[in-house]
Parts: structure tokens; C-alpha cells; sequence
């Protein structure tokens, strides 16, 4: 069986190094040559635990090669990017192009598999009116499913093989047979549904997580008013057997949660109130940092800030829709503020202004602001921090530093009710 994968980001080049691992032949398909080119000598363009040896090895092997347009297979997996428009509607665009692309090479038989996240009803809609309109019968002489990807970034080699996949077919054959080609590969469950179920699905993953946070939010502020820790609150509540609140932070980021929910408000606006509203809440914690970052300094002259972390989460090196890159940049436009940046696992070259090292940026600092949980924040050198910051004040929004030495004074505000 030929596998052809198109798309050859952070779920395509892994998906085709693992079929092709399985003994597919597999070709790759981007539209960008250098992506290509990069493959073809054995070699990858994105960061991945574990990935650049598997495409060695299958591309050494003759079992993986890349190219620019589609070639003939029985099997195309669409993992192509679905971008939000600035008016928050998916932009499926993508997908539309990559469909239209493999139609000069369809035959009879052929199973079409869309990985990228969508809004409900687009194979529906979009993606099977496409097939019908070059003459094809889409669950009938070729077969049609969506399969969403559900990997983390840095666990995605595990998370292919072991994660339940969900199958959703545009009719029952088409579930059954794009469920057939993940069972070849897949250790966990794969589960054969209708296309808009497993739409919505996954969707509501990354929205209920999305929802779940903005309560936490709504808790730290909340709790802020009426000066309580929310932390602890948490704690305690969590230890209900059917309770599970998640954490609050500085806002949430990524291009999965702070965007899929936006996906199902499109299509259902006057049903989704409540999604809605926890977007507005995640989307309004920097301001709530800000201001909190604001009232420590108000009373000092010329005050200095250390921002600590830009990803959009710890131990990661992503800055896109970081809420952490979103306070820094506001702060820094605040010209009474001094606002310095650190971030061990981000790269000179990924943001437009300097980063300094822990001793350069908390020198004469006046609070150190804590935005991601890198596993380098857990604990810091609390004797430094005294030495070289005027006043050794950490304002943790992470909750993620936890102070050791007691004999040294640091005024820990690991969170807003104090
Ligand atoms: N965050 C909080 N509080 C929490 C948990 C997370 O503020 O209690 C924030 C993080 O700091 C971050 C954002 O939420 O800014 C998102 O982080 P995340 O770890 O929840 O998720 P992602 O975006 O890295 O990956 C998610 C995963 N989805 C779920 O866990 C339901 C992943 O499995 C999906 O494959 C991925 O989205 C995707 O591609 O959709």
C-alpha cells in the first residue's frame, strides 16, 4: 500500500515517518521546496523528540521520499494548518487546496483522510462537495473520513502510536476504511464515527480545557478581590473525587486551545455564550498581570522588571500566541518601567529584542515576574536573587516557584490575594 501525506508539518512529517516505519511506501507532499529538499537529503525543518532519527532511517531506507504535488496512492492523509481569520472564522483554505491537489491523481478506491482541525460539517460540506464536483461519489467509489490528530508537542512519536484515534467517516465504509489504515499502526483504540462527530470531538477537547482554565481565571481574580489564595482553593476542591479545576496562569496560549473553540462559536454563535465568555476571561489575564505588576511598583522610582518565560507554556521553545510575549511587550511600552527578559529556552533570533542571562536580568531588578513553568523557575538561587535584586520580590503566575531557604527574605506572590 502508498501513503501519500500531505502537509509535512508537526503531524505530517511524523505521520509519514511512521507509516513508512510500518513498511508503507510513503511519500510526502509540501508545497514548499525547501521543506522538500530538506527531506529528501534525510534531514528535517521542525524540532521533535526522537524525529530526526526516524527520517533518517526511513528516508535512507527508500521507504520515504518527498516531493511538491501528490502522487497516485490508495491512501492521502490531508495535515495541512487551519489558520483563524482576524474575525476568529477558521480559514480552511488549506485544506481546499490540498483536496483539489490530489484529484489529478485519484482513483477509484482511494481512501482521503483529513487530519487538520476543522470546523463541524467542513467535510461535509467543504471538503466531499469538492470530490463530487471532479465526478466522484464521495463513501461510495472513494472513501472519506476526518481523523484528528490529539498529539503534545514533544511527546508526538508516543502520542501517534499510543492516543485512541477517532474515526469519523462521511458514511460507515469511509469510517471503516480509513479506521483500517490507523489500526496498522495505532496500539490504543481507534474508534469509527460519523465526519461531524469526530469534528466536534476534538473541538470539545481542547474547548473543555479551554473552559476549565478560564474558570481557574475567574477564581485567581475573584479570589484576588476577596483575598483568598486560589491555590489552595484548588487544592482542596480538587480533592473531591469528581472535581478537577485547572490552573490558573497568566492566560492561555498555543494554537490549539486559545483558537479550536472559536471553530464551533462560528458555526453556532447564539448557542455558545459560555465558550465565548472563556475566551473573553483567558484573553483578559495579561491586562490582569499587568495591572498586579503595576500595583508592586507603583511606589518605587525608576522601577525594574524581570520578566521571566515567553513560551506559551514551560519547557517548551514556542512564543506564538504566548500570553507571557503579550505582558512583556505591553510592559516594555510602559516607558516609567525598566522591563528586562529571560527565558532559557528561547533563542535570540525568535524574538526582536534582547534577552539577558538570570544574573543579568535580576540585577538591580525590583520584581522578577514568573510567566512560564520552565523546569529552570522551579527552583532559582535564592541567595543571588537577594544579593543582586533591590527588592527580591517574585510575583509567580505559574504558582510554579517553590522558595527553600527560609534564612533568606524573599517576598514570594505566588498569587494575587497578596
Ligand atoms: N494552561 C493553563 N492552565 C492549565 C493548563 C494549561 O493556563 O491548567 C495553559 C498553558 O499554559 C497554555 C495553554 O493553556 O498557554 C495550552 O496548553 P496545553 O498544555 O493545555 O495544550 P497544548 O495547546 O499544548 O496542546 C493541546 C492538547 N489538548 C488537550 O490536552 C485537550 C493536545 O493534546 C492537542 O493535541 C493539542 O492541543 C492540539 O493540537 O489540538
Amino acid at each position: 500500500e502508498k501513503i501519500c501525506v500531505i502537509g509535512l508539518g508537526y503531524i505530517g512529517l511524523p505521520t509519514a515517518g511512521i507509516f513508512a516505519r510500518a513498511g508503507y511506501e510513503v511519500v510526502g507532499v509540501d508545497v514548499n521546496a525547501h521543506v522538500v529538499q530538506t527531506l529528501n537529503e534525510g534531514n528535517i525543518h521542525i524540532e521533535e523528540v526522537g524525529l530526526p532519527e526516524l527520517i533518517k532511517e526511513v528516508v535512507t531506507d527508500g521507504r520515504l521520499k518527498a516531493a511538491t504535488a501528490p502522487e497516485e496512492a490508495d491512501v492521502f492523509i490531508v495535515a495541512v494548518p487551519t489558520p483563524i481569520h482576524e474575525d476568529q472564522t477558521a480559514n480552511v483554505d488549506y485544506v481546499v487546496s490540498a483536496t483539489k491537489a490530489l484529484l489529478p491523481v485519484l482513483k477509484k478506491n482511494d481512501v482521503i483522510i483529513v487530519e487538520s482541525t476543522i470546523p463541524p460539517r467542513t467535510i461535509d460540506d467543504v471538503v466531499a462537495p469538492i470530490l463530487a464536483a471532479a465526478g466522484w461519489n464521495p463513501g461510495e467509489d472513494v472513501y472519506l473520513a476526518h481523523c484528528p490528530e490529539r498529539v503534545l508537542p514533544g511527546r508526538i512519536l508516543i502520542e501517534l502510536i499510543e492516543n485512541t484515534r477517532i474515526v469519523g467517516g462521511i458514511n460507515e465504509k469511509s469510517a471503516k476504511k480509513a479506521a483500517e489504515v490507523y489500526r496498522a499502526i495505532v496500539t490504543g483504540d481507534v474508534i469509527e464515527t460519523e465526519a461531524v462527530t469526530a469534528e466536534m470531538s476534538k473541538l470539545m477537547e481542547n474547548t473543555f480545557r479551554d473552559v476549565n482554565i478560564a474558570l481557574a481565571n475567574e477564581l485567581a481574580k475573584i479570589s484576588s478581590r476577596l483575598g483568598v489564595n486560589a491555590h489552595d482553593v484548588i487544592e482542596l476542591a480538587n480533592k473531591h473525587p469528581r472535581v478537577n479545576i485547572h490552573h490558573p496562569g497568566p492566560g492561555v496560549g498555543g494554537h490549539c486551545l486559545a483558537v479550536d473553540p472559536y471553530f464551533i462559536v462560528e458555526k453556532a454563535v447564539e448557542e455558545s455564550p459560555l465558550i465565548q465568555c472563556a475566551r473573553t476571561i483567558n484573553n483578559s489575564m495579561p491586562e490582569f498581570v499587568i495591572r498586579h505588576v503595576d500595583r508592586l511598583v507603583c511606589e518605587i522610582e525608576n522601577p525594574v522588571i524581570a520578566v521571566f518565560g515567553l513560551t506559551y507554556k514551560g519547557n517548551i521553545d514556542d512564543v506564538r500566541e504566548s500570553p507571557a510575549l503579550e505582558i512583556y511587550e505591553k510592559l516594555a511600552l510602559n516607558e516609567k518601567l525598566e522591563v528586562r527578559a529571560h527565558d532559557p529556552h528561547v533563542r535570540a533570533e525568535q524574538v526582536p529584542f534582547p534577552l539577558l542571562g538570570f544574573a543579568e536580568a535580576i540585577n538591580g531588578a525590583h520584581v522578577v515576574v514568573i510567566l512560564a513553568d520552565h523546569n529552570e523557575f522551579k527552583r532559582l538561587n535564592e541567595e543571588i536573587l537577594v544579593e543582586k535584586m533591590v527588592t527580591p520580590v517574585i510575583f509567580d503566575t505559574k504558582h510554579c516557584f517553590t522558595p527553600m531557604n527560609s534564612e533568606v527574605q524573599i517576598h514570594y506572590i505566588g498569587n494575587t490575594a497578596n
